[in-house]
């Protein structure tokens, strides 16, 4: 028998052990609750714990994220177990989901829906001249899992793609930068910015204004990943400059954005409300009980989180 430890910030665990039940009948999901004893547990299944759990995550094998991000996990720092491998989600689902959305935000930026929906609101029928496609540059910032699949999924319309990681990396059909050294000459060339990185002492405030002003004048904002890599005063400062002529955003510092938050009176940003790939349920559960299925045997899995480089 496999014990699994799981633990809903929204509570909402009943269906999760349901597909746990379906997926793995052998094992026993036990819910975590503050302050209640917990038994030796083989697995933990977390996404953005409480401290209070960090004891208990002591205990496990392996702690499973159901989210791609560790950010929420790695935030405890020195505070988090040492020695345990910290495992996140692969695409698990989320990959295609990534692509609609990124490749919709691209869409409407390159056919100037966004303009056609504000003249419509005012009335006014007014043909716009198209965006030439050879300058409509679509540079990608993290080039993993869920980059590489945004860039495969936009080949098919014939943008010039571009992708920036950390280590060297080639993908065919994408001009590919890395580190420091790549940064500039990777924002010089891209139209629109589409981050995709994880958030680490790196990328913190990565887009910020000095790396927004790079991008040619009239350039988009994409952020998919995480609100803390956007300066985002600077990002309302150069929008109403023009220098950034509108982003779509889905990720924010503060989550739920504070209904006071200056983003949302500015028509030329379009928010989402973190939603861009979600937490497939019984996709998750199932790539989990594939790996839980492999760690028994001593094998290895893959998403195992690099603590030293923070993803
Ligand atoms: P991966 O770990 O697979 O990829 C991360 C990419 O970022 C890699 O290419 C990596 O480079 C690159 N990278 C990391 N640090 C740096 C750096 N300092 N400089 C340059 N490149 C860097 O992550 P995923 O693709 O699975 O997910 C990316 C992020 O998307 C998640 O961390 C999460 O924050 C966010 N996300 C948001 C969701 C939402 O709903 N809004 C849903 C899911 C994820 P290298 O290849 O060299 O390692
Ligand atoms: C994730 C997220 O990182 O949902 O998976 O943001």
């Amino acid at each position: 028998m496999t014990r699994i430890l799981l633990h809903r910030a929204d509570g909402k665990t009943d269906a999760w052990v349901k597909d746990f039940a379906r997926c793995m009948p052998d094992a026993e999901v036990e819910i975590w609750r503050a302050g209640e004893p917990v038994a030796p547990y083989d697995y933990a299944v977390v996404w953005s714990p409480p401290e209070a759990m960090l004891a208990d995550l002591a205990k496990v094998k392996a702690i499973f994220l159901t989210g791609a991000g560790a950010d929420g996990l790695l935030k405890f720092g020195d505070a988090l177990p040492p020695n345990v491998p910290i495992i996140r989600l692969g695409d698990a689902g989320m990959g295609v989901q990534m692509a609609e959305y990124v490749a919709h935000a691209v869409l409407r930026y390159f056919r100037r829906f966004d303009e056609y929906e504000a003249q419509a609101r005012a009335g006014q029928w007014l043909p716009l001249p198209q965006h030439p496609k050879e300058d409509f540059s679509i540079g990608v910032l993290g080039m993993g899992v869920l980059g590489t699949r945004v860039l495969e999924a936009l080949a098919p319309f014939g943008f010039p793609l571009r992708g920036w990681s950390r280590t060297e990396k080639t993908l065919p059909g994408v001009q590919c930068y890395h580190g420091a050294d790549g940064l500039d000459t990777f924002l010089r060339g891209s139209r629109v910015l589409v981050c995709m990185l994880p958030l680490t002492p790196d990328t913190s405030n990565l887009v910020d204004r000095s790396n927004m002003s790079k991008l040619p004048a009239g350039a988009y904002l994409i952020n998919v990943a995480r609100g803390a890599h956007v300066a985002e005063p600077d990002l309302l400062t150069l929008i109403k400059s023009g220098h950034i002529a509108a982003a779509t955003l889905d990720v924010f510092r503060n989550e739920p954005l504070p209904s006071q938050h200056p983003f949302w009176q500015e028509p030329r940003i379009t928010i989402t409300p973190h939603i861009s790939a979600l937490t497939l349920r019984r996709e998750s559960v199932q790539q989990i009980v594939e790996k839980i299925g492999r760690l028994n045997k001593g094998e290895a899995v893959d998403g195992v989180v690099d603590r030293t480089q923070g993803y």
